[in-house]
């Protein structure tokens, strides 16, 4: 029973979140309506399909159910095009340092994310071998903040969920991560994410000597 961390992937290892905002926002242009960037931390974290409820629900729009899977895959046509243009350059900054470390003292680490990208984009920014277990939404029913994503990550990791730390963007990560009793990081704005157990604005903030607390299981 060790110690190990979980990571999500877009606004934590990339800034892909600024790649979902244009993408859906350009949905909701094109149907007619608009939505803000405060509305816009309600779709972070949060899979394709709910997203696409909740933009909807936004517009007061209601599509068929053919119109709403076309309107899904455009989208995800319109984001992957942004995700062609990725590469090592897009991994954000600190989170190297925090990686090597981890790998340089064998400590397990695992990818938890609700993207079904997640894999070809981990492959755009060369870091698909680095990870000990990747957990994403081609593999969970449940989405965050069900911490189903992060419990399959813990069991692939061989260890219990209490021994994990996830770090999140998103409130409905930071849920999921409490929610299977993990030690929650989030990354972003402390007033969005202060349901979290420790909140830094991003890696750059984070120091070896904290993630070296967290080991020896320090408070
Ligand atoms: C991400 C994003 C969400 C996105 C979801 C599904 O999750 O934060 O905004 O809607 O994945 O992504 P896709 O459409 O690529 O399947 P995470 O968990 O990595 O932050
Ligand atoms: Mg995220």
């Amino acid at each position: 029973n060790h110690k190990a961390f979980i990571f999500d992937l877009d606004g934590v290892i990339v800034d892909t979140a600024k790649f979902h905002f244009l993408a859906w926002r350009k949905l909701a242009n094109d149907l007619g309506f608009d939505f803000t960037e405060e509305q816009n931390e309600q779709l972070k974290g949060v899979s394709r399909v709910e997203s696409l409820k909740k933009i909807l629900k936004w517009g007061d729009r209601q599509l068929s159910e053919e119109e709403f899977n076309r309107q899904m895959a455009l989208k995800n046509e319109n984001y992957l095009s942004y995700v062609e243009e990725m590469d090592q350059k897009e991994i954000l900054p600190g989170v190297e340092k925090v990686l090597n470390y981890l790998i340089e003292h064998n400590i397990p680490f695992a990818l938890g994310s609700a993207s079904k990208n997640a894999r070809t984009i981990l492959k755009k920014i060369d870091l698909y071998d680095k990870f000990d277990a990747i957990v994403d939404g081609t593999d969970v029913s449940k989405a965050k903040p069900d911490p189903e994503v992060f419990l399959i990550a813990a069991e692939k990791l061989n260890t219990e969920p209490q021994n994990c730390v996830v770090f999140e963007d998103s409130v409905a990560g930071v849920q999921a991560a409490n929610n299977g009793e993990m030690t929650s990081i989030g990354i972003g704005n402390k007033k969005v994410l202060d349901e979290a157990d420790y909140i830094f604005a991003d890696f750059r903030e984070i120091e070896i000597e904290f993630i070296e607390k967290l080991l020896r299981n320090e408070k």
